[in-house]
Order: C-alpha cells, then structure tokens, then sequence
C-alpha cells in the first residue's frame, strides 16, 4: 500500500483532471494540482496531521485541507465520487495521451462515445475521426504516435527488441578504452530469453570504470542518465528503455554474471546451497562464511563448481527445478541453433510474405539447412486469395528449383486454416499431395473453452495435419491466448503423432515455455519454426530456441533437428492413418 501522502496526491491530481476535462475553472485545476505535488513531497505522514498541520503544507489552503481530512476520516472525497460517476475513467486515460489535451478528451467522448485509448487507436484505425472539428489527419498522426510512444515507455518490451538494442550496445563499449571485450555482455532477462524485458543489464570487467561509463553515456541512444557512478550507472534511451551497466573487478566478473544474470528466485536456491556448505554468496564471489577467504569468482564455471553444480544454462534459470536436476546430474541436453536441420512453417509473396520464393529458398540454403517447408496461407483465410491453381503452380516452381541446390531438401506445404469445427481448407485427397501440413487457429478466437478444444483435438486427428501452428494465438501485449484444455490437446498431439509449435516470431513465441512444459509431460513433439513472412525473418529462430530451451527442450523432442530420414518416416507414420 502507498503512503497516505502518495494515495492523496494520487487523489488530488485525479480531481484536477476531472476539473479541467468537464471544462471546470482552469485555474481551480491547477491549485489543486499544486496542493497535490506539495503533499505527495511533504515529509510528515499527513495521516498524523490534525487540521492545522493540513493547512499548514503550502499550497494547502482550508477547502483542500477540508477534503483531505474527509478523505483520511471516512476514506472518500464526496466531491471526487461525483465527477468520477460523471466520467468514465477511460477518459481521464486519454489525456495521459503526449498531444492530447482535456478539451479534446471530452469532445471525442461526448462526439464519438470514445473512453479508453484502446478505443480511441481503433476509431483512428477505421478513419472515424473524419470530420470531427479539430482532428484532422496531423493531429490523428500526432495521437497515434503519442500512444506509441506512451506504450514504449511503459512496458515491458519484446525480447528481439531488447536483443537488438543490447547487441548494439555492447558493440560500441567493446570500443571503449579499458574494456575487455571477451567480458563485456548483457545478463538479466534478457540473457535467459524471457519474451518481454523490463530494462536491461550490462556487465563489463574492467580496472578502471570510468572510461567504459563515460562511453556508455555518451551513446547516441541516451536520452537521459539516470544514475552515473563508478560501479553502476542507469540511462533510459530515446525510446523509454532502461540500461544498466555495472563494471566488476576481473577477479569476480563470473560471481557478477551468475548474480546478475539472475533469476532472482534462482539466486536464491544458489545461495541456500552455499549457506548449507558454510558459504556465502555474493556478487563478488563465493566466500568461506568464516574467514572471508574468496573460494571462487573469476567464471560462472568455477562458482557453479564450487557449489557442487554442473554450470546451468542461463535459460534454465527460473527455479524449475534446474539446482536439483544439476545436483542429481540429470541437466537435459539443450537444443540449440546449431542443432536446427530446417525449418518447417514460412511464406513467401504468393500470400501475405514480403519475399519471392526463390529469395526465402536461396536464404534458407545460406542458413545451412538440410531441409526447407514453404507453407504458404491456404484459401479460407480470404484476404490471400489461395487457390487450388496457384498452390499447384507454386508446387512447380519448387520442385524446379530443387535441382539448383544439392544440399537443401525442398518441401512443399501449406498453413491451413482449423475452422470453427476442426476442419480444414482442402479434403484428404488434395491435401495428400502435400509434404507437409502445418494447421493453425486464424478465426474464431473466443468459441468457448469445449469448442476451441475439440477444434485443436480434430485437426490433430487430421493425417495430413504434422504441426499444429501457434497453438494458442496469444500475440504478446496485442491478443490474448485461446480459451482450450491445453493438456488434453497436448495428448491428443502425442497420441496421434502430431507436434506442436514453438513459433519463434517475437510477437508470437507460442507455445511459450510454461506451456512447453506442460506439453512435454504428455510425450508430445515440437516444432520450432520462424513462421517467416520475409528472408531477414528466418533468423527469428534464435527466439524460439531460447523459449524451447527454457522449456527444457532437447533435441530429440524437436522433429526439426532430426535427419530427413526420421522426419519422413514420422509424417508417413501419421498419414498411414488415413
Ligand atoms: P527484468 O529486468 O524485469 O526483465 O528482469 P531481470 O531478471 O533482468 O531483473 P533485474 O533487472 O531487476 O535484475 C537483474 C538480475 O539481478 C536479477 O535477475 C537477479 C539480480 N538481482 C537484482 N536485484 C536482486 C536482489 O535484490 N536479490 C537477488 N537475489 N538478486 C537480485
Ligand atoms: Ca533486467
Ligand atoms: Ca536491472
Ligand atoms: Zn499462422
């Protein structure tokens, strides 16, 4: 719970802007605004504080000091109730919109029924806007780029864009003067691929701190230094984002990794096991708690060691039983990127892909793989105008581009559409014509929980249908996953022979690891595949590993590390039932 101040100062600034939403006297709004900022800073708690004390907070004059007090005795502001029945609160959201003021506010409320930024992006979507005084497209531009910027700001952001945004960062410090670069990377979050980060954290060893700070902050994505010290310093970016860099001694840089690397809750296990063993544990090493004597700190490797731990993977570190599996031995041999033979669910331009076929093809050999699916959308999801022909005529051209590349087996597929009753686009005779099918949820997200389950049970009963693509559809902060009874649709995959998708897209990663976990209990197999709609996009599979690896995925459970011989076999074993 907040201090009393804080909730009041809350309070106070909510009624202001109530005020000046309902148009009220301007300059009432801003004193109560004052009055806020004065007893948000105040250092008394203002919840021992007769009437007297109230009104002697500056700013604090006797009718606000009156509805505090009323506040403090009775727990509401009978004057703040009113204008909040008067207005949706909704509303009020809309002028934390950058651009947006009060005025504005209540017209799009009165004039379009408008209350809630959601709203008010999807109104500007579908150009509903036209026409209403004061909103021509700049100012719509200016509202859309607002929210942007608000939700960047706000949120946590998604894994690639951390990646990209570290990467770029530890980059340039490489540069720095005194940096080792073999021991300058990122940790946190964003080193155990967790699909969203909340800031990220850099870690460099170094003698001298002062150079490497003084390069991070000077990088041109700084907008603001939060913190600048010689062990850590703190900016947010242009785009709202947090880095932290902290610079370690050499001689603890691997104690500064594994306690920064985190998780917390995993750290946690570490150091019970340090404390049972007559240690202690820090982020500068592992220590006898008795003489203080450094046993060890220079690498992970070495602190694990001393633990009595094999070194986990930092994708495991989340408290899943990862200290008592590495104790017992029994750490699961991770897949890996290296270990991905190809990739089984991508477009191309004949639907909603940006690039040709032979460019997604041509990538896909640079990538080294053995085996290559081109699933392109299949006619039920109309907006991409699949035909019988055009697929046949797509078939054509892959099987004429095989003969240019020796190495890389190309496999002609589709994405079908699961419909409402598990059917699917095509019947089993045309469908038998295939390589190999992915089928996935486009349409109907919000049938209930008993539909949406048998639907998924159906298109696994399907022998054309090998993968079933982004089983749940949540988009990550966009759409939230379907209502199904997951694990009976996870055994339904492992009985009949179908595997689940771990879409990589960094929007998608779905399943996510949670479900992972719980689908590999059921003896189910996966499928990491980009989903692609562009060449540059085939690279999205480095996400979707690290979300398989944190679902402690080995490669055997993954049909796209397997060689062509046993992939095949497996796609024939289901169809067999057909
Ligand atoms: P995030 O940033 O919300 O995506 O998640 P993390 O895990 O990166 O969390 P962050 O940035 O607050 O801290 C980075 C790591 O540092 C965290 O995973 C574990 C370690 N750490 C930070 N504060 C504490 C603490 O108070 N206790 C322990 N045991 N570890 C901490
Ligand atoms: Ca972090
Ligand atoms: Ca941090
Ligand atoms: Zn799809």
């Amino acid at each position: 719970m907040a201090r009393p101040n804080e909730e009041v100062e809350a309070l106070l600034n909510e009624y202001a802007d109530l005020l000046s939403i309902t148009g009220g006297d301007a300059f009432k709004a801003r004193a109560y605004e004052k009055a806020a900022r004065a007893i948000g800073g105040y250092p008394e708690d203002i919840s021992r504080l007769d009437d007297k004390g109230l009104r002697e907070i500056p700013n604090v004059g006797k009718s606000i000091a009156d509805k505090v007090a009323e506040f403090l005795r009775t727990g509401h502001m009978k004057v703040l109730d009113e204008r909040r029945t008067a207005i949706p609160a909704g509303v009020r959201e809309l002028i934390t919109i950058p651009t947006l003021g009060p005025k504005k506010a209540m017209q799009l409320h009165q004039e379009l029924g408008i209350a809630s930024v959601d709203a008010l992006v999807k109104a500007i979507e579908g150009d509903e806007l036209r026409g209403l005084k004061g909103f021509g497209p700049k100012t719509a531009d200016n509202i859309l780029h607002g929210v942007e910027l608000m939700q960047q700001a706000g949120d946590r952001i998604l894994l690639s864009a951390a990646t990209d945004i570290a990467e770029e960062t530890v980059a340039a410090l490489r540069e720095a003067t005194g940096c080792d670069p073999e021991h300058c990377v990122y940790a946190g979050s964003l080193r155990r691929m967790r699909e969203t980060i909340g800031d990220i954290d850099l870690l460099v060893a170094a003698e001298d701190p002062v150079p490497v700070m003084d390069a991070f902050i000077a990088l041109p994505h700084t907008a603001e230094v939060i913190a600048h010290g010689e062990k850590k310093t703190s900016v947010r970016t242009v785009k709202g984002l947090q880095l932290d860099l902290r610079v370690l001694p050499p001689a603890s840089f691997g104690a500064g990794l594994q306690y920064f690397t985190g998780s917390q809750a995993h750290n946690i296990r570490t150091r019970e096991i340090a404390v049972r063993k007559g240690l202690k544990l820090s982020e500068y090493g592992l220590f006898h708690a008795k003489s203080g004597r450094r046993k060890a700190a220079a690498t992970e490797e070495e602190v694990y060691a001393a633990l009595g731990l094999p070194w986990i993977p930092p994708t495991l570190r989340e408290d899943r039983g990862e200290v008592a599996a590495g104790l017992a031995g029994d750490l699961p041999r991770l897949v890996t990127e290296g270990d991905l033979r190809g990739d089984l669910h991508t477009h191309t331009d004949l639907t909603d892909g940006l690039s040709s076929l032979e460019d997604m093809v041509a990538t896909a050999a640079a990538r080294g793989y053995a085996y290559y699916a081109v699933t392109d959308h299949a006619p039920k999801l109309s907006m991409q105008r699949m035909t019988d022909e055009k697929i046949l005529a797509q078939r054509e051209r892959l099987r004429a581009l095989a003969g240019r590349y020796k190495k890389l087996r190309l496999l002609h597929g589709t994405e079908l559409n699961i419909g409402p009753d598990g059917e699917v686009d095509w019947p089993g005779e045309f469908l038998a014509g295939f390589d190999l099918c992915v089928a996935s949820i486009h349409s109907h997200f919000t049938l209930d929980r008993a539909a949406q389950t048998r639907r998924l049970i159906r298109a696994c009963e399907n022998p054309y249908v090998a993968v079933i693509g982004h089983p749940t559809t949540r988009q990550i902060g966009r759409r939230p996953p379907i209502d199904a009874d997951l694990d009976a649709v996870f055994a339904a995959c492992a009985r009949t022979g179908t595997a689940l998708e771990v879409n990589s897209h960094p929007h998608r990663l779905d399943l996510n690891d949670e479900l992972i976990l719980r689908a590999r209990h059921h003896g189910a197999v996966f499928a990491i595949d980009s989903d692609a709609h562009s060449t540059t996009h085939l690279a999205h599979t480095r996400y979707g590993v690290g979300t398989a690896q944190r679902g402690w995925l080995t490669p055997d459970e993954v049909i796209n590390t397997w060689t062509w011989q046993r992939l095949k076999s497996f796609l024939a074993r289901k169809r067999k039932s057909a």
